[in-house]
C-alpha cells in the first residue's frame, strides 16, 4: 500500500518506511536476537553490503543494515557508489560471510556483471553474493532477472518490495548449512 505519491513526498515516504522497519524490529526482537541459535551459539556472522556503482540510493541500504544488526548480524556499510574493488576489498579485510548489494537506479546488472570472478580471483570463492531493490530498468519479469543473476554468480537475487524478514530468514538458512 502506498500512502504518499512519489514525486511530492520523498520524505514521508522515507518516513513511512523508518516507522514501518521500526516496528517491525520490536516485534521481531525477542525472535531474531534472543532465540536466533545462529547468533548466539556462534560470533556473529559478518555481512559487506552498499549500493553499487554511481547509485546514490541510500535510504533502503540504510534501513536494511538497522534491520539485519538488530537481527544479530554484524554489518560492514559501505554506503553508495560502491565499486566492485570496494566490496572486495572490505569482505577480505573483514574475513566476511556474505556480500549484499543494493541497487535501485535500474544499472543493477551491468554493476554487477564480473563480480564473481572478481571475488574468486581475490580468493572468496564460496562467499555467497545477494542482490537487491530494482535491479533493472522499470518492471521486468523477475524471472528472467533472477536467472541472468544467477548465471552471474549470484546466490540469491531479489525483486522489488522484498520483505526485510524474508531476506533475514534466507540468512539464516544460508548460514546454518
Ligand atoms: C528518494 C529517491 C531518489 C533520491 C535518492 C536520495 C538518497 N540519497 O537516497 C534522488 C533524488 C537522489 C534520486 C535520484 C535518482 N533516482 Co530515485 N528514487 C527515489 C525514490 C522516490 C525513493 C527511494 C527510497 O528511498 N525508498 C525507500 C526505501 C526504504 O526503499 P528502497 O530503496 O526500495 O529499499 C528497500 C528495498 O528495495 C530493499 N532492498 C534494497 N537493497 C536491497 C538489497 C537486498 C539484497 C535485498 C534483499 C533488499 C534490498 O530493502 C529496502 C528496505 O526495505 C524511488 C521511488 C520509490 N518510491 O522507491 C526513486 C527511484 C528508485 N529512483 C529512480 C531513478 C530512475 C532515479 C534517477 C536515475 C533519476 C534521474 N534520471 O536522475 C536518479 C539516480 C541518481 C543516482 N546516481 O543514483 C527510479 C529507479 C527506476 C528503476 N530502477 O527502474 C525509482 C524507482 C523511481 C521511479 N519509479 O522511476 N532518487
Amino acid at each position: 500500500m502506498k500512502l504518499f505519491r512519489e514525486t511530492e513526498l520523498i520524505n514521508a515516504d522515507i518516513f513511512f518506511y523508518y516507522h514501518k522497519v521500526t516496528k517491525f524490529v520490536q516485534a521481531n526482537n525477542k525472535k531474531y536476537t534472543k532465540d536466533n541459535t545462529i547468533n548466539t551459539i556462534m560470533d556473529k556472522k559478518v555481512i559487506v553490503t552498499g549500493v553499487i556503482g554511481a547509485d546514490v540510493h541510500a535510504v533502503g541500504n540504510k534501513i536494511l543494515t538497522y534491520a539485519l544488526e538488530e537481527a544479530g548480524f554484524k554489518m560492514i556499510n559501505l554506503g553508495v557508489m560502491v565499486s566492485q574493488e570496494e566490496f572486495i576489498e572490505a569482505a577480505v579485510e573483514t574475513n566476511a560471510d556474505a556480500i549484499l548489494v543494493s541497487s535501485l537506479y535500474g544499472h543493477g546488472e551491468i554493476d554487477c556483471y564480473g563480480l564473481r570472478d572478481k571475488c574468486d580471483e581475490a580468493g572468496l570463492m564460496d562467499i555467497p553474493l545477494l542482490a537487491g531493490g530494482n535491479l533493472v530498468v522499470g518492471k521486468q519479469d523477475f524471472e528472467e532477472v533472477e536467472k541472468r543473476f544467477m548465471a552471474m554468480g549470484f546466490t540469491k537475487v531479489y525483486p522489488p518490495n522484498t520483505q526485510l524478514d524474508t531476506t533475514i530468514a534466507d540468512l539464516n538458512i544460508l548460514f546454518s548449512k
